[in-house]
């Protein structure tokens, strides 16, 4: 006999058998396996764009992703010379609220600086 293992389902045995026809799956025994799954986390995404100033992305680094002046620097540079980077990785709200946090304070001071976010 075959069994299907489904996602949720372990094979915990399988022995031979006194009724053991050869095929070797009498004693197949499935258990549900307790599954506590991590919630999924979500890189936050940095944009480049040929008008923000480098300054300007050093100082959100800094204030939104507690960056160190140096890490920020460095960071920023990766963005501008690769055209994107990860800033960091958050649980869904969190990624949320920092991609608003940045594209808002973009937004009050007219840099075109994009934010965004994606399944890790
Ligand atoms: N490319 C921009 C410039 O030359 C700097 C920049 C870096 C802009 C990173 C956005 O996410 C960015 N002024």
């Amino acid at each position: 006999m075959t069994f299907t293992i489904t996602e949720k389902t372990v094979r915990l045995a399988n022995r031979p058998s006194s009724t053991d026809d050869g095929e070797g799956d009498a004693d197949v025994v499935l258990q549900t396996k307790p599954k506590t799954k991590r919630p999924p986390l979500y890189k936050v995404l940095l944009l480049n764009d040929d008008y923000t100033p480098m300054e300007f992305v050093v100082h959100v680094l800094e204030r939104f992703f507690g960056m160190s002046h140096a890490q920020a620097f460095e960071i920023m540079l990766t963005v501008h010379k690769k055209g994107v980077a990860v800033v960091g990785v958050f649980s869904h709200e969190i990624a949320e609220t920092k991609v608003g946090q940045v594209m808002d304070f973009a937004r009050r001071h007219q840099h075109p600086l994009q934010c965004t976010m994606e399944k890790e």
